[in-house]
């Protein structure tokens, strides 16, 4: 007779909290967030924690040649595929303690509640660490998730180099976290992933649970700009060939793309390199990313589109030259009802206010979706905010979520006697 878990079976928020607050004081930001970016020293050691964790809980842990890292609890049938449940380590430079923290650590809650518990389950469940969720240092993000998911190669994924010229396959090998299994061999049951909303709905709706049904797409187009570098005081305005005019004036005509698909889209710039970046000297180079999303997908497209077909009109009479490539990409993603129903009745098991969500930000679950039955469980934070070190969840949001996937994850996995 399969027992449900009762509505009293909860984790334990203080040690949640308390191992947040220790993988929080590695690879520690400047203003009370983190940069532990992905493939560092830092990254490295926050992984070294990680794993002393998963073995103190009695998980055996498996590295892949993405250097994902995988912990698994066994389950009572060899034969049954595992329920991975998994986020990322990774952070932004100046990122929070929260964002992908919590749903590895929460992951690993899961599995410590069920050894307290003397839970035993069908499905052996995965406590999963993604490689460079972020992409912040290597683009495109969520690499390791989409090698695992087929997307991309491991030879591509070797080569993406960071701004310094360091290769991802050199800096995995480096800091000593370039694993043996084949990507992508693991199979799965099922994927879940908890996470920080990242933006403002739960908190601004009263809501402690976001039952998230999708995520949206993105494209990241990176734009190399070529313009002529000169005196900024000796040339004459005539005289100028300025990418750095032909940049602002592409980041304007984003926004106008962006405002003129409201709602649901977005777009903006978080990164620009000007070359050689000197301040008297007019750039000879820009190199920049835009960053568009949408749930829909045409809209997505047609954004892309437009925008690529108007960036000749704002360079060509600045006689600055441009070339655009694309450098991420993952269409909108409908996550699987039944897991997604899984989350919905856990939440209302448990009591706790929810409400269905599309994920603004992507996710590893995106790829994950690709190959398996995959969903989130998602918690407010503060004020929406996120990829910035003052990001901030109460405890209380925390330990919440972490019940839930606790408990979908639970029943998904099968309680045996
Ligand atoms: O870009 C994203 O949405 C994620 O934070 N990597
Ligand atoms: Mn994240
Ligand atoms: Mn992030």
């Amino acid at each position: 007779m399969v027992a449900a878990p009762g509505e009293n079976m909860r984790v334990n928020a203080d040690r949640l909290w308390a191992t947040l607050m220790d993988m929080a004081k590695i690879g520690p930001g400047i203003a009370g967030g983190n940069n532990r970016q992905t493939l560092t020293d830092e990254d490295g050691e926050g992984r070294k924690l990680f794993k002393t964790w998963c073995e103190d809980a009695g998980l055996t842990v498996g590295v892949d040649k993405m250097g994902t890292m995988f912990a698994t609890r066994p389950g009572t049938d060899p034969e049954a595929l595992p329920v991975y449940v998994g986020s990322h380590l990774d952070t932004q430079p100046t990122g929070g303690k929260y964002d992908g923290v919590l749903g590895v650590l929460g992951a690993l809650e899961v599995v410590r509640t069920m050894n307290d518990l003397g839970i035993k389950t069908k499905h052996p469940i995965v406590v999963t660490n993604w490689t460079n969720e972020e992409g912040a240092r290597f683009a495109p993000a969520m690499l390791a998730s989409g090698v695992f998911a087929g997307v991309h190669t491991l030879e591509y994924a070797y080569d993406r180099k960071d701004p310094d010229g360091k290769t991802f396959g050199d800096e995995l090998k480096r800091i000593g976290w370039l694993g043996d299994e084949e990507v992508g061999a693991r199979k799965m049951h099922a994927y879940f992933e908890y996470h920080i909303e990242q933006g403002p709905i739960l908190e601004a709706e009263e809501k402690t649970i976001g039952v998230v049904t999708h995520c949206q797409g993105l494209w990241w187009l990176e734009f190399t700009l070529t313009g002529r570098e000169a005196h900024t005081g000796s040339t004459p305005m005539n005289m100028r060939v300025n990418a750095g005019l032909a940049m602002a004036r592409i980041m304007e005509m984003v926004q106008t793309v962006a405002m003129e698909n409201q709602p649901g889209a977005v777009g903006g710039v978080g990164q620009v390199f000007f070359s050689p970046n000197s301040r008297n000297v007019l750039p000879g180079k820009v190199v920049f990313t835009v960053d568009i999303r949408s749930p829909d997908k045409d809209k997505l497209d047609r954004m892309r589109a437009r925008i690529e077909a108007e960036a000749p009109g704002i360079t060509e009479p600045l006689g600055v030259g441009c070339s655009i490539e694309a450098i991420g990409h993952f269409a909108p993603v409908t996550f699987d009802p039944t897991l997604v129903t899984a989350v919905r009745t856990a939440a209302e098991k448990l009591g706790y206010s929810h409400m269905n969500i599309i994920s603004g930000a992507g996710h590893d679950a995106c790829w994950a979706a690709k190959v398996a039955p995959a969903t989130m469980v998602m918690c407010p934070c503060v004020g929406g905010l996120s990829h910035n070190e003052a990001e901030d969840i109460s405890k209380e949001w925390a330990s919440a979520g972490c019940d839930v996937l606790f408990h979908a994850v639970v029943e998904t996995a099968v309680i045996m006697e």
